[in-house]
């Protein structure tokens, strides 16, 4: 009976100790990461991307509908490629934050009101959010190389709303089957007008105490071990490069607004955003006609 008692304590020990995350340190997280039990799926208010786009640096999900309850999937490419960040430390309570950059092409002028950046919660539910804020600078140049603040600060929060944007962040390993990792949407309030040049953003996320990060996943693109050139500041400013790979990577943001002096884009005939049918024009009808004469003679021709 004793020995019953001794079994299943050191059982008990393992099964716990199993479960327990082992933490990665703040400033990234790979693959080797715990991964849990599913328990769950569904798709419960999910973020919508705004359609006034002016930029977006990158994608994030690869798969549609592969995911635990039918959901997208931004797929680490493990075994494939041998990568294995699964995301990068930006989060408030380590004081770590990443950069990216856009280019506002010569003659043009943004009015930004808002940026989407995105990051998860390992372990997070996927509703509500866990997200609770971000802070954001924009700089004239890289934060790296003596670029100065032109908008914004490491303080202020200007998180609107957060919402799953129905992707989990999974390893090849662990498509279909883990929904660990849920990527939220961080809606932010800009409201600056910015002339050409290129612009560096460098971002932080707050988030629930429950759970580790928030993490940002890199932008993610089937087939490519290298997609950007970002920074992460974790007591300096260093490039981000994959632990598994060595190679560079950037990260996924959407820059909302209006193109100042411009026109705002109607959107084509037949409705919302569909595609006109397409018509044959002029030029088209005359080559269409000159076409059936030449197929009629070539037959009349052979017939008699
Ligand atoms: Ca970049």
């Amino acid at each position: 009976m004793r020995m019953k008692a001794v079994y299943f304590l050191v059982v008990l020990a393992m099964a716990v100790a199993v479960a327990l995350p082992v933490s990665a340190g703040d400033s990234f997280e790979d693959s080797t990461a715990p991964w849990g039990i599913v328990t769950e799926g569904g798709a419960p208010g999910t973020w919508q991307p705004s359609r006034a786009l002016l930029y977006d640096n990158g994608p994030f999900m690869t798969h549609s509908g592969t995911g635990v309850g039918g959901a997208d999937e931004s797929v680490l490419q493990t075994t494939s490629l041998g990568m294995n960040t699964l995301g990068m430390g930006a989060q408030l309570s380590a004081g770590n934050r990443i950069a990216d950059q856009f280019v506002i092409p010569a003659g043009d002028e943004w009015q930004i009101d808002g940026i989407t950046f995105f990051a998860y919660q390992s372990f997070a539910p996927s509703d509500p959010a866990t997200l609770s804020g971000v802070n954001l600078q924009i700089w004239d140049g890289s934060p790296d190389s003596g670029a100065s603040v032109v908008w914004g600060d490491t303080s202020t929060n200007i998180m609107a709303s957060a919402a799953w944007t129905n992707v989990y962040r999974v390893s090849e390993e662990s498509t279909g089957t883990s929904a660990d990792r849920a990527i939220q949407a961080a809606v932010c309030t800009v409201g600056t007008t910015l002339t050409a040049g290129t612009y560096w953003l460098d971002w932080q996320f707050d988030g629930s105490a429950s759970y580790s990060g928030p993490w940002a996943p890199p932008i993610t693109i089937i087939g490519n071990d290298t997609t950007g050139d970002a920074l992460q500041y974790t007591g300096s400013w260093a490039a981000v490069t994959d632990s598994g790979t060595a190679t560079p990577q950037g990260f996924p943001f959407i820059v909302d607004g209006t193109l100042v002096g411009q026109p705002t884009p109607t959107p084509p005939p037949g409705g919302d955003g569909a595609e006109p049918i397409p018509t044959l024009s002029v030029t088209g009808i005359a080559l269409l006609s000159l076409l059936l004469i030449g197929v009629a003679v070539v037959v009349i021709r052979r017939r008699s």
